[in-house]
Order: structure tokens, then sequence, then C-alpha cells
């Protein structure tokens, strides 16, 4: 138990460790930079429970913490950082707080993109194995709060972000998962050395005996660094590369070798692509590691239903299909759901840009895209790249794009929205615009 702990963060992450701490008895201080109605009247839950609260707090207080426990969106830089280093306070994410009171095995997932879904198949399978399962952390549900049942768990699936990898130390679940690297968050993380180096951390603290699955094409990167393994040996593989552990090859996953070998079929499942087959297979390597047949991922593969803005199909009108993929918040994602549509789809993209380099998407785009809507701050800048391979149409806002779009439309055509970037500038978060396209489509149906 700590004696004074200091929480940075007001958010799902700092109540949730915060209400942990003072069920525990310590005294918990919480601050939060912002002042807004629903900060307030979070504030004074917690008042009520005995924490001292400060909205609007410019600066740390003065107090003898014993511990500072960040939210994954306070930046390791910032000046409240700086300040419990100088005063020489212990600082660790709400990851590791929750980690730390963890009852029950823990299987990690992290990665760029399509890290929710291989938890979510992670998750169905091990119930679909017989084991008491929830799926938590960057996925939705604070680990710190999902630990409470944990003494009646087989298992928790955390899913984890590298903001959260940044202030862990003694993270150590029982499988660890790197699903893939792609450019992201590179603003706070400066370049993808350094952002492979945070995500490694994953493996930093992990028991001798534990799980490592990693992507094949990562394997030389990952030994390169330091305080993880540095043996080839020490990693389960999986990719397309025919020398990994889990292999794509074929509308299947393929395993193992002589007597113990197994295929997963992929073909007539949501994963049936090149881009989801590697999410099946790491899974595969994870519910084998959890000491869980693979009959399991087959069961869970073949019954998925995908996550809400993860190309969910929204309607079809007038055998038009509309797929919100607002979860596409970098261009990778973009990419990835370009090459699972079919030609003949309409594009809205648009938002905050994360990267430079646009030309990454191009040959998708020449292939699958017959016009782009571009929306938001960075619509110029989109135009300006892609106009040279594909028709480009800026539109003033998402609703505005969803109805060009529609007009333009013929019968057998998709209109996907995967805008590619981040959402600030037009929404609260990805699964408000996610939600907001599909209030429009919904508009759009009642007019006809
Ligand atoms: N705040 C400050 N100072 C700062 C930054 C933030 O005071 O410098 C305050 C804000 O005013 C706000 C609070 O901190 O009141 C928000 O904290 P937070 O941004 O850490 O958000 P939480 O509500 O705690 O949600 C976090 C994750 N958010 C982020 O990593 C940004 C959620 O992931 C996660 O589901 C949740 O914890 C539960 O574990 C979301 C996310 O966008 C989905 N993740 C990123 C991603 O997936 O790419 C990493």
């Amino acid at each position: 138990m700590y004696r004074h702990a200091i929480i940075f963060g007001l958010g799902l992450s700092g109540v949730s460790a915060a209400e942990l701490l003072c069920a525990e008895g310590g005294r918990v201080t919480v601050i939060d930079a912002e002042v807004t109605g629903e900060l307030e009247a979070r504030a004074d839950r917690l008042r009520a429970r005995g924490a001292h609260v400060l909205t609007g707090c410019v600066d740390v207080p003065a107090g003898d913490f014993d511990v500072a426990i960040a939210s994954p969106g306070v930046p390791p830089g910032s000046a409240w950082f700086q300040e419990l280093r100088k005063r020489n306070v212990h600082i660790i994410s709400e990851l590791e707080l929750g980690a730390d009171r963890c009852a029950c095995p823990m299987l990690a997932i992290t990665g760029t993109n399509g890290k929710s879904t291989l938890a979510k198949l992670c998750g169905d399978a091990l119930q679909r194995a017989g084991k008491r399962v929830v799926v938590a952390g960057n996925y939705g549900v604070p680990l710190t709060t999902a630990i409470a049942d944990s003494r009646e768990l087989d298992w928790i699936v955390v899913e984890v972000s590298s903001f959260q990898l940044e202030t862990v130390h003694q993270f150590h679940p029982r499988v660890a998962v790197l699903l893939n690297l792609q450019p992201d968050h590179l603003d706070r993380h400066g370049d993808m050395n350094h952002y492979l180096a945070v995500k490694a951390r994953i493996f930093r603290d992990l028991d001798r005996d534990a799980a490592r699955i990693v992507p094949f094409s990562l394997v030389e990167s990952l030994n390169g660094l330091p305080n993880t393994t540095g043996r080839d040996d020490a990693w389960i593989t999986f990719g397309s590369n025919a020398e990994a552990d889990y292999r794509v090859q074929a509308d299947s996953v393929h395993f193992g070798k002589n007597g113990s070998s197994g295929t997963v079929p992929l073909l007539d499942t949501y994963f049936g692509n090149d881009v989801l087959g590697s999410t099946v297979a790491a899974a595969t390597a994870a519910i084998r590691a959890c000491d869980c047949p693979p009959a399991v991922i087959i069961e869970a593969a073949r019954d998925f239903e995908p996550l809400p803005h993860r190309m969910q199909e929204v309607a079809i009108l007038r055998d038009v299909r509309f797929i919100n993929d607002s979860k596409a918040t970098n261009l990778p994602a973009l990419g990835a759901a370009l090459r699972m549509c079919s030609p003949s789809t309409r594009l809205i993209a648009g938002g905050i840009m994360k990267t430079e380099n646009l030309q990454d998407v191009e040959e998708c785009l020449v292939k699958k895209i017959s016009c782009v809507y571009v929306i938001g701050r960075d619509a110029d800048r989109l135009q300006a790249a892609w106009s040279h391979h594909v028709r480009c149409h800026p539109c003033s806002d998402l609703e505005a794009a969803v109805r060009a779009a529609w007009l333009d439309a013929g019968p057998g055509e998709t209109i996907l929205m995967s805008p590619g970037c981040a959402s600030f500038d037009q929404f609260k978060n990805f699964e408000d615009r996610g939600n907001q396209f599909m209030k429009i489509v919904e508009k759009i149906h009642e007019e006809l």
C-alpha cells in the first residue's frame, strides 16, 4: 500500500487508480490540467471517497508523495513528470498499478493497429476454452478496475498502448504479444526506433518461461535493442515468412512441424484477407501459450463479431454499402482498409495527419478508389498529394462528404469512411466521428 499517491489525470485511468488506492486506505491526491463540468462531477465523487482533487492544476502541489501514477495521456516530458523526478518520486503507469494488484495471469497485447481486434479474438477464444476472462486496458476498462475480480478470473487479456508502456518498470504478463509496428504517435515518441523501444518494454521484465510473440519481420530489430532478450530462440514468431512459427499462407494459418502441426482456416471469416490473417496467427500463438487448444481459435475466428468503428458495415442502401472505419486514425490503418475493400470504393478521409509520408497508400488508392472526399484540417495536404493519382473532392465537413459520395455512388459501390487521420480537429474522438457517420447514414436512409 502506498502512503500518499499523486495521480496525473482525471480521465478513466486516473479515476480508476484513485478509487483503487482510496479503497486500500492510502492518501490520494489527483491533479488534472483542465476544468470542465464533467471533471468537477468526477472530482466530487472522488472527494466523497476521501481523495484530494485539484482541477485546473498547473504546478504539482507540495506533498510527501511516495508514488506518482500517470494516466497514459500525460506525456513523460511534461512539467509534472519533471517536477516529480526532481523530488525523486517513483513514477509508474496506471497499467503497472493494476498489474501489480492482479491476482490472475495476464495475456498482454500491444502493436500499432488491430490490437483491440486481437484482444477481442483472444478473449473470445479463451471463453470458448471454458476460461473466465475479461478484456481490459487500452481496450476501454482500465486495468485497475478489471483486477477487482481477478481472484475469480483465469485470465485478463490486457490491451497495452505505447503511452502506458512508457512508465512501466515491472510489468510481467504470462504471455506478451507485439502485433505490428507502423508509424503512429511519432509526435510523442520521436522516431520509429524510439517507438519500437517503447513497445518492446512489454518484454522487458517477463519471467523466463513467459511467451514472447512477435512478427517474424521484427526479430532482428528487437534483438538489437537493450533489455529485450538478444536471443532468436526466445521469440515465438508469426507472419508470412516460411520460417515463422505461425505462418499465414493461402487462406490459413499453419503452425508446428511433423506430429504437432496444425492449421487454422481463414476463408469465409472476418480475417480472410492478407491484412487480418496475421491477427489470427498471433492469436493462435497466444492461445496455445495459454495452454488452450487451437480449436477454440478456429471457432472464435469463424464467429467473430467485429468491434465498432473497424471496417464496420453500417448499412446497404440501394445496393451501396456504407463502411465505418473511423478507428483508422493513421495512414497504415487506412492502407489496411484499402487492401480489404473492393474496387469501386469511394473513400472519405482527412482530419489531423500524423505522418508526412502520404505515398504509402497511393498504389492502393489507384487500384481501389474512384474518388476521395477529403475533409478536416489537413484536407488541402491530402488533396495536393493524392490528386495526381485519384480524383479528390474537398468537402466542408463529414456530412457534406457522405452526401456527396452518396450522390455519386452507383449500385454495387462502397462508401468507406477510413480517415487515416486523428479526429480531434472536428470530433471528440474516433468514436464520436464513427457515431456521427452512422447518424448521417441513418438520416439518408430515413430520407429515401
Ligand atoms: N490530462 C492532463 N494533462 C495532460 C494530459 C491529460 O491533465 O498533459 C488529463 C485530461 O484533462 C483528462 C485526463 O488527463 O481529464 C485524460 O487522461 P487520458 O488521456 O490518459 O485518458 P483516459 O480517460 O485515462 O483513457 C486512457 C486511454 N487514453 C489515452 O491513452 C489517450 C484510453 O485509450 C484507454 O481506453 C483508457 O485509458 C483505459 O485504459 C484510448 C486511446 O485513444 C482509447 N488510446 C490511444 C490509442 O489507442 O492510440 C493510445
